[in-house]
């Protein structure tokens, strides 16, 4: 998507006309060409000053994802008017609180159906939607097969603490078996899904992980993400030493981010294929398939010529 919205070095930019939407022909240029931030200070631009302070606890993952996601919206040179931030409640859904895109504060685990609303209607703004495990893969489990299966074009970011972190450290889908909770005093007896074979198995065109450690690989995921037209689904695996690390050996911030260095490895490097019990980073799936609203848009005009309606 970044090829339409480029910024030339005189300033003016060209690719999208004033309501922000796609010209075709426009060719893409140097990254360091289309950042929209004054100054380049992305992060003071795309915050929303009024929100501050944030309320996630010291040692949260999820600020550093923010900060990844921004800088990745800024390489790609998105204005704030062109982009809607979906959310549905959780610690990770603060995100479109804090962040000045036009944003959709929703139900917990309803975010992709709205956001797949808000595409249909608008096909031209990107789509991002900040999910927690929880929000994403328990309540919200049956909206994110769809989503994926249809292959609508959006970024589905799923923050993967193992834990519902806003309600308490209750477990979750993605916490895993033997780990301690609030509802699960005497440990989980449950296997994780795994995210990546989940969303590959449900038809998403792109599919990801990284972690909060690795700030450079999440900053670069999120701008492939976002550039793919389709479904894009990143999973970053961010600490939540409150509820997550307090319950399981009063982990740290600071020790869960060295278990990401040491306990995942890039898809295809030799540390993976001598330790193949570390979790896999990279990007797994990356294709082309038609994009829903396309086709959506051709279904309506087929009904037009049908019904003999004009515009
Ligand atoms: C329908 C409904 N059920 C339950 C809740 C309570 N609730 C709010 S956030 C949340 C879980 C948050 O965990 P997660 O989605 O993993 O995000 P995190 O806070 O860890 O980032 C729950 C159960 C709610 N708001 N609405
Ligand atoms: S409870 Fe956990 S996920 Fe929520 S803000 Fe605190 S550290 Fe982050």
């Amino acid at each position: 998507m970044s090829d339409t919205r480029v910024k030339k070095a005189g300033g003016k930019e060209s690719g999208v006309n004033e309501t922000g939407v796609k010209e075709a022909g426009v060719k893409e240029a140097a990254p360091q060409e289309i950042r929209t931030s004054p100054e380049g200070k992305p992060v003071e631009y795309y915050l929303r000053d009024r929100f501050m302070p944030h309320i996630w606890c010291g040692g949260c993952g999820h600020g550093t994802v923010l900060n990844g996601l921004i800088r990745s919206v800024d390489e790609l040179g998105l204005k704030k008017r062109e982009i809607v931030m979906v959310s549905g409640i959780g610690c990770s859904a603060r995100m479109a609180g804090y962040l000045d895109f036009h944003t959709l504060h929703t139900l917990h685990g309803r975010a992709l159906a709205f956001a797949t609303g808000v595409k249909l209607s608008r096909p031209e703004l990107t789509i991002i939607c900040p999910l927690g495990d929880g929000d994403a893969l328990a309540i919200g489990g049956n909206h994110f097969i769809h989503a994926a299966r249809r292959n609508i074009d959006m970024t589905v970011l799923i923050l993967n603490n193992r834990i519902y972190g806003m309600t308490g450290g209750q477990y979750s889908p993605l916490s895993g078996c033997g780990i301690d909770a609030s509802t699960a005093p005497y440990s989980t007896i449950e296997d994780a899904f795994d995210t990546v074979t989940l969303a590959t198995a449900a038809g998403a065109t792109f599919v990801a992980r990284t972690t909060s450690f690795h700030v450079h690989e999440l900053q670069d995921t999120l701008t492939r993400a976002i550039r793919h037209k389709g479904l894009s689904v990143v999973e970053v695996l961010s600490q939540c030493p409150t509820h997550f690390g307090r319950k399981n050996g009063n982990l740290e911030a600071i020790q869960m981010l060295k278990d990401f260095r040491t306990g995942t490895a890039r898809i295809g490097s030799r540390q993976l294929e001598n330790n193949p019990g570390l979790i896999p980073r990279g990007i797994f799936v990356e294709k082309d398939k038609r994009e829903y609203c396309d086709h959506y848009l051709d279904v309506i005009e087929r009904a037009r010529g049908k019904s003999g309606a004009s515009r």
